[in-house]
């Protein structure tokens, strides 16, 4: 399968690469994209070097399936051009993802609703994709009334940027900011720009993604997203209120049996997911579940994963794994 990867000399490109490879996805050739200022310098893929080309270069080669991550706009000028073209993009930007006639798809929750007509899929926001994943088996079982999310967020989502502006502020340097603060050993309560209700962008996808990925508009969503100096994934804090009661020993179970779920979770021996532990992995990672003792049929649970991974490139491969095995390319 001919598959090109936009925006691959980028954060989550360069981990799509890694994925691409460790899932022995079945490219049999493949061809890396990024702005005009990268076009012929070199990546790595498998131990092979590959040269980077441009869109239009990529477009005319005509791939079976394009990953792209290369920012909003870039998807929203270049995906109906590749669609066009035949190719299937999955599109890790927020440009498509509300978009009434696109799917948002994390495959564990609603890859089903994939078919051959779709050429553009919208991958959901890192942070909502590891909310949902929690959510979803619950919802079913227990009908979700409302959530309540704090997040504690990777700076590795801001891309290459906000990784050097850390470095550089841990080391006593200076150079470019990729926050209107310092990052480091702070915690910034914006992440993306304001919208005019005072919420975030990011907030407003952790609500706007949730109810469209698990099909359900009466899911009510609160959030507050924040910055925090830790690269290895994104952290959640998240109280859940039902419609009807549960047993939390059966929440944890409801939890492990969801394929992409791991539960964390002994406070015994102070166990519970944390960002240094689920870096590199593709797992969703939840713990210190337990009842909300201040009001009924409710709970509070920690979900993490490497928003980088799931968040983006391994949920954006499974799409594309998905694509492949139901014939849909
Ligand atoms: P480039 O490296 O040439 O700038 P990150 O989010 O980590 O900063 O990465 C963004 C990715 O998107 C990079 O691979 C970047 O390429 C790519 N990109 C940014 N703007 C464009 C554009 N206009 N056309 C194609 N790729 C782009
Ligand atoms: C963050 N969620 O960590 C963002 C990064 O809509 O895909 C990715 C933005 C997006 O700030």
């Amino acid at each position: 399968m001919k598959i090109a990867v936009v925006g691959a000399t980028g954060m989550v490109g360069q981990v799509m690469l890694k994925v691409l490879a460790e899932r022995n996805f079945p490219v049999t050739e493949l061809l890396p994209v990024a702005s005009e200022r990268s076009v012929g310098s070199k990546i790595t893929f498998n131990d092979k070097e590959y040269e980077v080309i441009g869109l239009e270069e990529a477009v005319n080669l005509k791939p079976e399936i394009a990953l792209f991550s290369a920012g909003g706009e870039t998807s929203l000028e270049w995906a109906p051009k590749f669609a066009a073209a035949g190719t299937t993009v999955i599109d890790n930007s927020s440009a498509w993802r509300m978009h009434p006639d696109k799917k948002l798809v994390v495959p564990e929750i609603n890859a089903s609703e994939i078919t051959a007509q779709d050429k553009i899929i919208a991958n959901p926001n890192c942070s909502t994709i590891q909310m949902v994943m929690a959510l979803a088996p619950l919802h079913e079982k227990y009908k979700i009334q409302r959530v309540v999310v704090s997040t504690y967020q990777s700076i590795t989502g801001t891309g290459v940027k906000a990784v050097q502006q850390l470095e550089n502020e841990y080391k006593g340097e200076k150079g470019e900011m990729a926050y209107p603060y310092p990052i480091h050993r702070n915690a910034i309560p914006q992440c993306d720009v304001f919208e005019a209700n005072g919420y975030t962008k990011e907030e407003m996808k952790l609500t706007n993604e949730t109810k469209k990925i698990l099909k359900d508009d009466t899911v009510h969503v609160t959030a507050t997203a924040i910055r925090i100096p830790v690269v290895g994934g994104h952290s959640e804090s998240v109280n859940v209120t039902f419609e009807n009661d549960f047993e939390i020993s059966e929440v944890r179970n409801v939890l492990s049996k969801f394929p992409g779920v791991t539960v964390q979770d002994n406070t015994d021996v102070n166990t519970y997911p944390m960002p240094i532990y689920a870096e590199g992995r593709d797992d969703v990672f939840v713990g210190r579940i337990r009842r909300d003792l201040s009001q009924p049929n409710s709970l509070n649970m920690w979900i993490v994963a490497d928003n980088l991974r799931k968040g983006a490139a391994t949920n954006a491969i499974q799409i594309a794994e998905y694509l492949v095995e139901k014939n849909l390319v």
